[in-house]
């Protein structure tokens, strides 16, 4: 009986390092100090779908220091954070239908977590992406960079588009 137990036990250890090591999830915190803990992010060409939860370890309410996580090419960044300011609270700081928005949590609040789905078959490995927070004034510090594919084979700029 204990040895099952024993060999159940080291069954669920495997399949909790297995689940924590999938590199199609991601999981990334934001904190009351307006911060993620990550910089930057990669995930391998061979994900078809990935999956991101955002997690805020913080206290303060999603009203005080709220948080989100939004996924868009480096270049699209500022005009989204532009346009959820003008979307305002009510909308989460987020403009509707807006193409350029990859994929985007809610909001969430201190305790709070959320996360989001997308395929990866809009994505080009090589272009370069970010991801940020849309609260008031947070983007300037909260954002970092999403790479998809082979970091080695990663392009410096992002060269226009025309
Ligand atoms: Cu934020």
């Amino acid at each position: 009986m204990i040895t099952s137990l024993r060999i159940l036990g080291v069954c669920l250890l495997l399949l909790g390092r297995a689940a924590l090591a999938d590199p199609c999830k991601v999981l990334i915190e934001s904190t009351d100090q307006m911060r993620f803990n990550l910089h930057e992010l990669t995930v391998p060409v061979e994900c078809g779908e990935v999956e991101v939860t955002l997690k805020h370890s913080g206290k303060l309410s999603a009203k005080a220091m709220g948080h989100d996580w939004v996924l868009a090419k480096d270049s699209d960044m500022s005009a989204i954070v532009n346009a959820g300011l003008a979307a305002g609270a009510t909308h989460g700081y987020l403009p509707e239908h807006d193409q350029r928005i990859i994929a985007a949590t809610p909001i969430v609040g201190g305790g709070e977590s959320a996360t989001v789905k997308f395929a990866t078959s809009g994505l080009q490995p090589g272009t370069r992406y970010a991801f940020f927070c849309t609260s008031p004034g947070h983007a300037t510090i909260m954002r970092g960079t999403f790479k998809f594919g082979d970091s080695s084979r990663l392009v410096r700029a992002n060269p226009p588009t025309g």
